[in-house]
């Protein structure tokens, strides 16, 4: 029996994800497609043989032919429409945030918890890119001995108007946080957010680049630029430092060609659909399985998700007082873990 999967918001993301469920994911098909744009959900369901156009993302949720549903809309919406997803015991993968702040993050865990069913899986793609997984398997079989310090760089070509000094930390940073806890098996207790100096290239006031600070439980140290004006290439990369040899992933070499005289070199990526696009797809694939096998989740869970919200949230704090905040979380028991 395949899948049956509605995707709601067919922005970037969603729109992403139905053509990938479409046409590289097996054990699934879309039949249904929602977006607050009417058009926009029209124009997309009509490149899926055998989907339908529903225009409330609740009744979407709840619809007869929708087994697990993609959440791919605008995050004030993810709290309402998590809940409704829990309340019909339908599996989901939600793109990050879980919700926009830590509280109604809690709630949703909270709630999800007392189901007994774990039903919500985060899209924290990058944990199912082949070099993380690399960089993973590497620590985790004990190679390079215990990690000390990690260095990441976050580099986007550009972002949409509406980007904010804060949306660079909880759109954009949040990708570092959960990298770090992914990799370093424990949670963030504290965050400093640098402001250096700015690029003239980027819009009035937004604080571009920034560096942060993470701080383990153990006393680990994390450090990442997050730059998203560049105008360059769309670039991350990750060092770990360990105490018996350093990995790195990111470096983008990809195909190195020698042409024309005088010619090398090889392409950038220029955006995270491109860079991560494997990762999205194994993503995609092991959360149908998942589903399919009745354990509904194999990847960042909504812990996680609440994790980085809480990470975040201090951050956005960090950034506007210029001060190191601790992340105030409760733990996975209180919530009823
Ligand atoms: C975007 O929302 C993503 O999730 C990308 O992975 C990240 O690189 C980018 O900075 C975000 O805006």
């Amino acid at each position: 029996m395949e899948l049956r999967i509605a995707v709601l918001g067919v922005g970037l993301m969603g729109a992403d994800h139905v053509e990938r469920i479409t046409r590289r994911i097996s054990g699934a098909r879309v039949s249904v497609v929602n977006d607050y744009v009417a058009e926009k959900a029209e124009a997309v369901a009509a490149t899926v043989p055998g989907a339908r156009v529903v225009g409330d993302p609740l009744d979407a949720i709840a619809a007869d032919d929708v087994d697990a549903v993609v959440l791919a809309t605008p995050g004030p919406t993810h709290e309402k429409q998590l809940l409704a997803c829990l309340e019909y015991g339908k599996p989901v993968l939600c793109e990050k945030p879980l919700t926009t702040d830590v509280s109604t993050a809690l709630e949703v865990v909270k709630r999800e918890a007392e189901l007994g069913r774990r039903l919500i899986q985060v899209g924290f793609m990058r944990r199912f890119d082949q070099e993380y997984e690399a960089l993973k398997a590497l620590i985790d079989s004990g190679e390079l001995g215990r990690p000390l310090l990690v260095h990441c760089a976050h580099r986007n070509p550009a972002v949409h108007s509406h980007f904010d000094s804060a949306m660079i930390v909880k759109d954009s940073l949040v990708h570092e946080v959960d990298v770090a806890r992914f990799l370093l098996a424990e949670e963030i207790v504290a965050i400093t957010v640098h402001r250096p100096a700015t690029t003239s290239y980027a819009p009035a006031g937004l604080q571009d680049p920034q560096f942060a600070l993470l701080e383990t439980a153990s006393g680990r140290l994390v450090d990442a630029e997050v730059f998203v004006t560049t105008g360059i290439a769309y670039e991350v990369r990750t060092e770990v430092v360990a105490e018996r040899g350093s990995a790195m992933i990111g470096l983008g070499v990809g195909l190195v060609r020698k042409s024309a005289p005088g010619i090398w070199g090889g392409q950038v990526t220029p955006d995270f659909r491109a860079r991560f696009g494997q990762a999205y797809d194994t993503e995609i694939q092991r959360w149908v399985d998942a589903v399919q096998a009745g354990t509904n989740v194999d990847g960042p869970d909504a812990w996680d998700g609440y994790a980085a919200a809480a990470v975040c949230a201090a951050g956005v704090v960090s950034l506007e007082s210029g001060q190191r905040v601790e992340v105030e979380m409760v733990t996975r028991e209180s919530a009823g873990l």
